[in-house]
């Protein structure tokens, strides 16, 4: 958790050739950060609803997809993962602006519809 904290503040500070990012796009794309896998169904529902939302958002490749847990690709990503929402399953949304997360694609799709529609 205490990384992960320090590593948004890092981010927020994020700089390009000596400039602060204040591009909105990239606001936006701060707000919602999806852990997920290629090849996982439920994330695939996930993202094509971002898509069509025409909302921005980082992605996070923890591990490949599988009921019995892939195999970690980003250990960082996966720590964070299972830290923030002591479950090692995908999708997970962290939506930082709102201070929500959720498992669950049919639930993180009705989330998605209530609050970015
Ligand atoms: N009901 C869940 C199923 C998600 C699911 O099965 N995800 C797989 C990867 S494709 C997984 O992470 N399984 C591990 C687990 O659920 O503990 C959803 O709709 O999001």
């Amino acid at each position: 958790m205490g990384e992960y904290r320090e590593s948004v503040t890092n981010r927020d500070r994020r700089t390009v050739r000596g400039q602060r990012l204040y591009d909105p796009a990239w606001s936006e794309a701060l707000m919602l950060e999806l852990y997920q896998a290629e090849g996982c169904p439920h994330s695939s529902t996930v993202r094509e609803k971002l898509t069509d939302l025409g909302v921005s958002y980082v992605i996070h490749n923890p591990r490949r997809p599988g009921h019995e847990g892939g195999d970690v690709l980003n250990e960082w990503a996966q720590r964070a993962m299972t830290d923030l929402g002591g479950e090692d399953a995908i999708p997970f949304l962290v939506d930082t602006d709102r201070g929500e997360q959720l498992y669950e694609s049919e639930d993180i799709v009705d989330y998605l519809e209530e609050h970015y529609e």
